[in-house]
């Protein structure tokens, strides 16, 4: 049996949908919770999704996927450009990371332009909504 993939989602994620849809979009984090689990199921796949504002509990889920996981899908939020400690949690992790960003963070302030998770990830998909 293939570990689920884990889907990890940052802070403020879960105010997606009710403010500044220009920058985000209209979907709900359920929304895209949905999505991803018809996808996944589309190509046999299992789910983990989750979300926390909290960058300890980021960092218990990615080692959690150390051992119950097949790699993360994670949308670190503004901890992409801030925390040492979820690149260190995945520089432990010796399994596929990819890093989304609904938004193109390169497009955006200065602060966004750099993400430590960058380098620790597989992958980048940004600006895509
Ligand atoms: O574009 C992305 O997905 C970001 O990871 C979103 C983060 C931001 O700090 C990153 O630079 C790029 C912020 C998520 C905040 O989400 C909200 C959603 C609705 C209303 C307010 C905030």
């Amino acid at each position: 049996m293939i570990l689920p993939v884990y889907v990890l989602n940052g802070p403020n994620l879960n105010l997606l949908g009710s403010r500044e849809p220009e920058v985000y979009g209209r979907s709900t984090l359920s929304d895209i919770e949905k999505a991803v689990r018809a996808r996944a199921k589309s190509h046999g796949l299992r789910v983990v999704f989750r979300q926390s504002n909290h960058e300890g509990v980021l960092v218990d889920w990615i080692q959690e996927a150390r051992t119950k996981g097949s790699g993360v899908i994670i949308n670190p939020g503004a901890y992409s450009h801030t925390s040492i400690a979820i690149f260190d949690a995945f520089k432990a992790l010796d399994k596929p990371v990819i890093e989304v960003h609904l938004s193109n963070p390169h497009r955006r302030e200065a602060f966004r332009h750099h993400s430590h998770i960058s380098e620790a990830a597989k992958g980048v998909i940004c600006g895509f909504g």
